[in-house]
């Protein structure tokens, strides 16, 4: 089976929409098909200030969501990035091997340290990309379930295990990005030309899946749209309709098509009444089960536990066989 690995941060405390539809719901469709390793990221979260009681509850409260979302741990191996040391070794190699001008076009550096101002950014949150290149090598991972976000992150990731199996000898599978089209980026519900995101998006513009689903149902119906009144699918003259229906289309399953002709002759209108009603129909049951599996900590953490002995197995491997081809001495 190909292998898969993805990560999630714990960061806000709640998924939001473009997560879940961009990556984690790939995560679980991959899961039947693949050798899947999922991770919360928890080394990335301190990129920028975390309190420390809130990570550490926001890391259970990350796998608990990644469970309600369908992850299953006899069929994937879930774990928490710190538990597994080998990422922050492998980080430090492919650190020394990154050339300073290329991590510095690392676009999503540019609008996060711009967004915080340079002197607040930290040299972490700069080298975060390379951290991913290590985790994404360390499995040897065919694919990597991702938004669009994350293809240059990829894309880097390529060039350096190039870079290393061109100097050192073949070591690490050069990994693909796995991006589905229609859910690539899902767009923020008050301005259809940014990203839905956790740091950019305003309240009204962000879904956050263990909201009052009140107050998402609010939000989808508050919409922004456009003073036309079709319902069609065209992403450069009705951003926000396409958005919509790409939502409402991967919830129900529905094609995009299919959507257009149910509302033709409809208004905008009808149209978000009933998406946030699917909302509302998904949102629930999500939150009672993220809520279920936070109520049991110790399984919680020992799935977790589980899944970090998987994880460093294959890790572990991975980084004795790197270490070897840098030169370090063996400890004996
Ligand atoms: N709007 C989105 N559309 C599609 N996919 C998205 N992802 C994030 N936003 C969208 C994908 O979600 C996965 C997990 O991302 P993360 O843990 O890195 O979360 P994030 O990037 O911190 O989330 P935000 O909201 O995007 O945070 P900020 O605002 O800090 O940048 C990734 O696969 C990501 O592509």
């Amino acid at each position: 089976r190909p292998r898969v690995l993805s990560g999630i941060q714990p960061t806000a405390g709640s998924f939001h929409l473009g997560n879940y539809l961009g990556a984690v719901r790939q995560w679980v469709a991959l899961q039947e098909s693949h050798d899947a390793f999922y991770m919360v990221v928890d080394l990335h979260a301190i990129t920028v200030p975390q309190e420390p009681a809130d990570l550490r509850a926001n890391t259970r409260l990350a796998t608990a969501q990644l469970l309600a979302a369908g992850l299953d741990p006899e069929r994937c191996t879930l774990f928490v990035q710190s538990h597994v040391p080998e990422h922050a070794q492998l980080a430090w190699i492919m650190n020394c091997l990154t050339g300073f001008g290329e991590a510095s076009r690392m676009t999503q550096f540019k609008d996060k340290s711009a967004r915080q101002g340079s002197d607040r950014a930290s040299v972490g949150l700069f080298t975060y990309p390379i951290l991913q290149v290590a985790d994404i090598l360390l499995y040897q991972a065919n694919e990597v379930p991702v938004g669009e976000d994350q293809r240059q992150h990829i894309e880097l990731t390529r060039d350096l295990a190039e870079r290393f199996n061109g100097r050192f000898g073949e070591t690490f599978t050069v990994p693909k990005p796995y991006i589905l089209k229609e859910t690539a980026k899902i767009f923020d519900l008050q301005d259809p030309s940014i990203k839905m995101s956790k740091s950019a998006s305003t309240p009204k513009g962000l879904i956050n899946l263990l909201d009052d689903p009140k107050a998402t149902a609010k939000k989808v119906k508050s919409a922004v749209t456009d003073t036309d009144t079709v319902i069609r699918y065209d992403t450069d003259l009705k951003p926000g309709v396409s958005n919509l229906l790409t939502i409402y289309s991967t919830l129900t399953r529905t094609g995009v098509a299919e959507l257009e002709e149910k509302y033709a002759g409809k208004g905008y209108g009808a149209l978000k009444t009933d998406l946030a009603e699917v909302m509302v129909d998904f949102v629930t049951p999500f939150r009672e089960r993220t809520q279920q599996y936070l109520d049991d900590p110790e399984t919680l953490d020992s799935i977790l536990a589980k899944g970090a002995e998987k994880a460093r197995a294959v890790a572990g491997e991975t980084l004795a066989q790197a270490y070897d081809r840098v030169g370090f001495l063996p400890a004996k």
